[in-house]
């Protein structure tokens, strides 16, 4: 019996060598409130499919490692209450016990580079928290991204996050940092995080070509894009900055730690803007899986 359970969608679209974007599902049962939290995750899908791939949604339903889930199981985990959140630690651990839980970006990442799925969209990984000096803070994704072969398309991290740290561990990791078509980092919610990227790229087929060049050389570990939120969409950092202070401060005051930090924080945001947050979050992740689908395109056509 095969530890991957996938779509026959999927399994077509692999076996035929047709281009596949693997995307999460932490950001459906703790990165989105409902009820628009299904409504996004189709629309996620849909925005694969316009771009010519196929979307794998990954996640763990009853004990079954899934890639690719059907409309029901879409809207069965949309709908569940206190899934876990899965990342390398815990998803052996909840296969085991034949719990539910969504997978995050680290998680996501060992499922699609299992089912043979190099290129993942989602709207903003993990990183080092603010603070980690003290809280030690960091998220796994980083890590993960050293290790496993996907190129990760992001709208850059968090500004919840400590970018500045965040780029200096994942160079630490030898993790490329690649802005797509602009010098900028992306900050998530603001085009821009007043830092320059490491690395920018202008195309999908150079990214393409970038991430197999990786493989031939024998480096471990992906790619991260980070793609700036559609300028009509963003919300300037400025604008951001003294929600995000209140937001953490709140974290605080209510003794919020571990992973409960980040959904806490988007859910802290999503209030304080009065919805705004959601909005941007949408269209960036639309925009993420767009790209996501480019650049799958672009590996299948330079021949996987
Ligand atoms: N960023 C978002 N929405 C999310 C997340 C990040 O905009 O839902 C999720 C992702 O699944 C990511 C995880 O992998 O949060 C990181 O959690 P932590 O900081 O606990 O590692
Ligand atoms: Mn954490």
């Amino acid at each position: 019996m095969s530890l991957i359970h996938l779509s026959p969608e999927v399994a077509a679209a692999l076996d035929e060598n047709r281009p596949v974007v693997a995307l999460e599902s932490t950001i459906i049962t703790h990165g989105l409130p409902k009820p628009q939290n299904l409504d996004v995750a189709r629309r996620i899908e849909a925005a694969v499919r316009d771009e010519g791939a196929v979307p794998a949604t990954v996640a763990v339903l009853e004990g079954e490692l899934c890639v690719g889930l059907s409309d029901a199981q879409l809207q069965t985990l949309a709908a569940a209450e206190r899934v876990a959140k899965l990342s390398r630690a815990d998803l052996a651990v909840c296969m085991a016990a034949g719990r539910t839980g969504a997978t995050t970006v680290a998680a996501t990442m060992i499922a699609a580079h299992r089912a043979g799925i190099a290129v993942f969209a989602t709207g903003g990984i993990g990183g080092v928290h603010r603070g980690a000096e003290d809280s030690f803070d960091v998220s796994a994704d980083l890590q993960e991204l050293a290790q496993t072969p996907v190129s990760v398309i992001a709208a850059g991290a968090k500004a919840i996050l400590d970018l500045p740290k965040t780029l200096e561990v994942l160079e630490t990791l030898g993790v490329p940092v690649i802005a797509f078509g602009q010098d900028a980092l992306p900050a998530f919610w603001s085009r821009s995080a007043g830092l320059r990227a490491p690395l920018r790229m202008d195309d999908p087929a150079t990214i393409a070509r970038a991430h197999r060049m990786r493989g031939q050389l024998g480096l471990a570990g992906g790619q991260l894009i980070a793609n700036p939120i559609p300028e009509a969409a963003e919300i300037p950092r400025g604008e951001m900055t003294p929600l995000i202070a209140r937001a953490m401060q709140d974290a605080t005051a209510h003794g919020i730690h571990g992973k409960d930090v980040t959904p806490y924080l988007l859910q802290r945001i999503y209030e304080l803007t009065d919805g705004r947050s959601l909005e941007a979050n949408v269209a960036l992740v639309l925009n993420n899986a767009a790209l996501g689908a480019r650049i799958a395109r672009e590996m299948v056509s330079q021949g996987g």
